[in-house]
């Protein structure tokens, strides 16, 4: 696969400085215009003040685009037909020269194949309410079982069956890390409620983890949890009011499939007056943060490695 790097990316895979993954799904289909624009361009430049390469991840005109030019980050920002992909859409775009914005799933394989180590995201997608019914299990979930790479989220997203979540996680064997908890964050809040096996408190740590996961040929990612900031959090009992509204909307509406998680996060902006989207663009910015001290500290772990 030929992969497009900015020169940005270039630059710090040859010298072997830190680089930290984005994806493009969250810009496209998860925030409307210009606030996904604002977003997009303040993960860059957090990245570039910790002396990071911010890598945005998407498929354009079937080329795979590891890190944006301007104009390009533009074109992802601003359209509204470009298509959501997940890893098995990706040979289709990319065969038919088409657009793609990259879930988490298509963004951690491209990850790899990149060679890059860190991808930092909103929040995972994972088992939906319903999937007794409806079967609908995010490739979030399988591409995360097969490739090694740090993921940073602030849990899976509220609109979810959070304990079957953390169950299909455990069966598809990735390892789950609280950051500096024990409570598994639902996305708009810090706690679910429901308990994490394991917690880590600082990127060094991860990074040691991360090593040895590698060594020892372990083919899962790496899921680290990061609560959103507390001044940001919406408290549980607000939100999932507003959850259950937007998810009864979706069965009336019958939608279903790719659209879903689209809808749902729309209609709870809507329903919020906008304060979900500044929560889920502050817990963004909050794992891009995390997400840059892990790729530093991977990267002085690599050197270190090389020169033994
Ligand atoms: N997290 C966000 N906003 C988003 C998503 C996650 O804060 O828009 C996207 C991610 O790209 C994730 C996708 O991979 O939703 C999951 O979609 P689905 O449930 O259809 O697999
Ligand atoms: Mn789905």
């Amino acid at each position: 696969m030929k992969l497009v790097f900015s020169a940005e990316v270039k630059k710090h895979k040859e010298k072997g400085l830190p680089i930290l993954a984005l994806e493009s799904t969250i810009l496209a289909h998860g925030m409307p215009y210009p606030e996904n624009y604002t977003f997009a361009k303040k993960a860059e430049n957090i990245c570039r003040m910790k002396k990071v390469a911010p890598a945005i991840i998407a498929i354009l005109e079937g080329k795979v685009h590891v890190g944006l030019e301007e104009k390009n980050l533009k074109k992802v920002c601003q359209s509204t037909n470009i298509l959501k992909a997940s890893q098995r859409d990706i040979s289709f775009i990319v065969a038919k020269k088409k657009d793609g914005a990259t879930t988490v799933s298509a963004t951690s394989w491209i990850t790899y194949k990149s060679g890059v180590s860190v991808f930092a995201t909103g929040g995972i997608g994972g088992v939906h309410k319903n999937s007794t019914n409806t079967f609908d299990v995010s490739q979030d979930i399988t591409t995360l079982a097969t490739n090694p790479i740090v993921v940073v989220s602030a849990g899976a997203k509220a609109i979810l069956d959070l304990p079957k979540t953390i169950e299909s996680l455990e069966t598809h064997g990735v390892p789950v890390f609280g950051y500096k908890t024990f409570n598994l964050p639902s996305f708009y809040s810090r706690n679910s409620g429901i308990k994490i096996d394991r917690k880590v408190d600082n990127a060094k740590d991860i990074a040691k983890i991360y090593h040895e996961h590698k060594n020892l040929g372990i083919k899962s990612s790496l899921l680290i949890m990061n609560p959103v900031p507390k001044e940001n959090e919406i408290p549980k009992k607000t939100i999932n009011i507003v959850i259950q509204k937007a998810i009864d909307k979706s069965k009336a509406l019958n939608i279903k499939g790719k659209e879903l998680t689209p809808f749902l996060l729309k209609t709870i902006v809507k329903e919020t007056g906008g304060k979900s989207l500044k929560t889920n663009v502050a817990l963004a910015i909050n794992n891009i943060e995390l997400g840059t001290k892990i790729a530093h500290q991977i990267s002085i772990r690599d050197k270190l490695t090389t020169i033994k």
